[in-house]
Formats: C-alpha cells, sequence, structure tokens
C-alpha cells in the first residue's frame, strides 16, 4: 500500500513469520528512512522559525473536515492573518483547487503510492512558495490516522481532527496521533442527534491518550465552535517583535 514507509507490504505485517536476520533489516530501514526525515524536519523547522512562520500540521481519517476547516478559516479570517496551505493527496487537486478558490497561496503534493507527507516533500513544496514572514501555515496530510504520525514535517505543533461520524473509540484504537498532537478538534458536531457518538467518552478517550490534549467542537457547516478555534490559532501567533 505505502511505497515510503512499507506499510503496506506483506513483510512489515507479518515479522512473526521471519527470521531474526530479516527482521532485523526492516528495522533498521525504518530507522534510516526516520532519521533522515528527522533531519530535513529540523532543517525545516529553522527555516519556519526563522521566517516567523507558524506551521501547522493537520491530520485525520480521510473526510473528517481538513479542507472545509481550512475553507472557512482562510475566508473568514483573511483579512487579520497571512496564510499559505500545503495539500497532501494520494491523487488528484482537488483540495489545492478548494483552497486556491479561496484566494491563498497553495501547492498540492501528490504522494503517489505514499499514505504521508514527509518532511523532504514540504521541503521541495517550501522552496517554491515565497512563503512571507509572519505567516501561518497550514499543511494538510494525506488522511490517515496512523502513518503520518510518524512523520514530523517540522511543524510547531500537530492538530488532529476527528468527526462525530468516525466513533468515539478512534483516540484508543489510533493513539500515535492522539498522543503526537497538541490540538484535537472534534467536527460536524451538528450531526450529533444523528449518530451514536458520546461526546463525554470521545473526550475521555482522547485524554487517556495525551492528558494534555487541547480540545475544541466544531461544525464547518453551521460554523459552531468555530470561533474557538479561530481564537486558538490567534493565541498562537507571535508578535513580530517577540519572535
Ligand atoms: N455535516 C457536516 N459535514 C461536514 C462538516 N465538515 C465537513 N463536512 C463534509 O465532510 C466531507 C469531507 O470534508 P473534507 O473537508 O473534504 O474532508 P477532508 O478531511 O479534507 O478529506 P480528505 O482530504 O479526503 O482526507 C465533505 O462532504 C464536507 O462537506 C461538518 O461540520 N458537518
Ligand atoms: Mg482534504
Amino acid at each position: 500500500m505505502c511505497a515510503t514507509c512499507g506499510c503496506g507490504t506483506d513483510d512489515s505485517h507479518d515479522l512473526k513469520e521471519l527470521d531474526h536476520h530479516h527482521h532485523k533489516k526492516i528495522v533498521d530501514v525504518e530507522k534510516d528512512v526516520l532519521h533522515e526525515n528527522n533531519l530535513l524536519a529540523q532543517r525545516n523547522r529553522g527555516y519556519f522559525e526563522a521566517k516567523n512562520i507558524l506551521a501547522l500540521n493537520l491530520v485525520s481519517s480521510p473526510g473528517s473536515g481538513k479542507t472545509s476547516l481550512l475553507e472557512r478559516t482562510l475566508i473568514d479570517l483573511k483579512n487579520e492573518l497571512d496564510f499559505a496551505v500545503i495539500e497532501g493527496d494520494q491523487q488528484t487537486s482537488n483540495d489545492a483547487d478548494r483552497i486556491h478558490a479561496t484566494e491563498t497561496k497553495v501547492t498540492q503534493i501528490n504522494t503517489g503510492k505514499g499514505c504521508h507527507l514527509d518532511a523532504h516533500m514540504v521541503l521541495h513544496a517550501v522552496q517554491g512558495m515565497k512563503l512571507t514572514q509572519n505567516s501561518i501555515l497550514f499543511i494538510e496530510n494525506v488522511g490517515n490516522l496512523i502513518c503520518p504520525a510518524m512523520f514530523d514535517l517540522g511543524e510547531k505543533e500537530r492538530v488532529v481532527i476527528i468527526s462525530v461520524t468516525e466513533g468515539d473509540d478512534k483516540p484508543l484504537k489510533y493513539p500515535d496521533m492522539f498522543y503526537s498532537s497538541t490540538l484535537c478538534i472534534i467536527n460536524k458536531i451538528d450531526l450529533l442527534p444523528y449518530v451514536p457518538f458520546d461526546i463525554e467518552k470521545v473526550k475521555a478517550n482522547a485524554k487517556k491518550v495525551n492528558h494534555k490534549l487541547e480540545i475544541i467542537e466544531l461544525s464547518c457547516t453551521s460554523g459552531e465552535g468555530l470561533e474557538l478555534w479561530y481564537n486558538w490559532l490567534k493565541s498562537k501567533v507571535l508578535a513580530p517583535e517577540i519572535a
């Protein structure tokens, strides 16, 4: 399934059947890939810090509402903050087209067989973007709650989005993503009357994995709760003089 992290290969999924030698080889390759990624992520982070760019990595399973949240945010805060977006998808420029329609600078990365963005892809995208000082860079990752958790992109913070149609047990089933994020957005609360989703339970499950995780409930469709997200965002933007 994934050509870069190997998560979909038979080898990585069936380690029990491997001999010790073969097992060790797989672990070493994974270490190398992540080590190289981490070095490039630090390079990205240094660049973002030097330009006082707030880089946020948006992660979720497919369809939780990452692009919808960006569309609302980019339009509503257009006159207050300076934005750019990197879109990550396996195929198509659908999301980049949606962002482009908001008149925001956007670059699409297609990962092909890959199931996540990595720091190298982000480095390349950023090199062609001419990002401005004191801006916010949203990086919408490939819809996937597993692999993107392993790949630091150089972001300042990771924002995980879960929607109420996905089930309140997801933080426990995919803990790495919730552990490595600082903010969890619960989206599509307008659908709560129609789905068996216990919002207190999902919050408790998320806090079990990461007790420091901040949580915001909202609906991109009705607009309820968006103000909380906007306040969170503004609180993260450093004033240029103290950056
Ligand atoms: N009812 C409801 N639908 C929503 C809400 N937010 C997003 N949607 C719908 O959910 C679907 C997926 O939204 P996207 O924004 O494309 O989700 P995504 O996370 O960007 O999807 P991928 O990029 O494919 O992973 C769309 O049909 C949206 O209209 C919401 O708050 N309420
Ligand atoms: Mg999207």
